[in-house]
């Protein structure tokens, strides 16, 4: 590992921009090094949701408690909920099975100067054990676990959370109207378009992440957040096909 103070170099997204094989999108060295540059590029409201997880976190987090960030990628929603949290004896947990990922965000973490400790782990979040929790956040992970998984994480993440606690969870979504997905759609890529993606980029991206994000409505997660032991689910952002929501226990 190189020194954990210097910023890691941030390169701009140019993975899709030259004609390449059909290949589905992973989470590898080469993502992780442009992801800062993907993300903020690529998810309408990523920048606002980032900043409102701190003010979310310090509503909900409980004193003596867990809060975790699963998907955590490089830490910026880490980073978010680390500065929400005002009580020494809580354990901010952020988990990803991206090993390229876990590696430069302890960079990231470095760099943060907040006095409490963040614990990283290279795991499926799947397996991942939740308990004693107040907070956790799915920024824009859920949609990469497989459908008939979901409901089962959503459990262990109820029944592991304190009544009163929350899960954050932002998702891309899809909509029963056609014409309704067709609009969000286009407006979505025309966001992409507006922060200098190609066609080419636009739609080789959307081939690879056709097999592995898989985006549901606002109706079906609102019903299993419920089913899995939220008592109330709210939407408090959202711009476009992407939405952040908020479950409380
Ligand atoms: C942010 N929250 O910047 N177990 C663990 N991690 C997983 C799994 C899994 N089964 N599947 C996918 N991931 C971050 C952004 S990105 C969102 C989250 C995006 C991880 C994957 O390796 C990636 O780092 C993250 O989930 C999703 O606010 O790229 O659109």
């Amino acid at each position: 590992m190189s020194n954990s103070k210097q910023p890691p170099a941030q390169e701009t997204d140019r993975l899709f921009a030259t004609r390449r094989n059909p290949e589905e999108f992973r989470f590898d060295a080469a993502v992780a090094r442009v992801f800062p540059d993907m993300i903020r590029r690529s998810v309408p409201g990523y920048t606002t949701i980032i900043p409102m997880l701190e003010v979310i976190t310090g509503q909900f987090v409980q004193p003596g408690t867990h809060c975790y960030d699963l998907g955590c990628s490089l830490g910026a929603s880490t980073l978010a909920m680390r500065h929400g949290i005002p009580f020494e004896d809580c354990r901010l947990i952020g988990v990803d099975n991206s090993a390229d990922m876990i590696e430069r965000c302890h960079h990231y973490i470095a760099l943060d100067d907040h006095p409490l400790p963040v614990e990283l782990l290279c795991d499926d979040i799947n397996d991942t054990e939740i308990a004693n929790a107040s907070v956790t956040t799915l920024n824009f992970t859920l949609q990469f676990i497989a459908t008939q998984k979901r409901l089962a994480l959503l459990r262990r993440i109820a029944r592991g959370t304190h009544k009163g606690g929350a899960l954050i969870l932002s998702e891309k979504i899809r909509f029963e109207s056609d014409s309704e997905q067709a609009t969000q759609t286009r407006l979505h890529h025309e966001f992409k378009r507006a922060n200098g993606y190609s066609d080419l980029e636009i739609s080789q991206k959307r081939s690879a992440l056709e097999q592995v994000l898989i985006p549901e409505t606002l109706a079906e997660h609102r019903e299993r957040l419920l089913y899995a032991g939220f008592s109330e689910v709210m939407t408090w952002y959202q711009c476009f096909n992407f939405v952040s929501m908020l479950a409380i226990k």
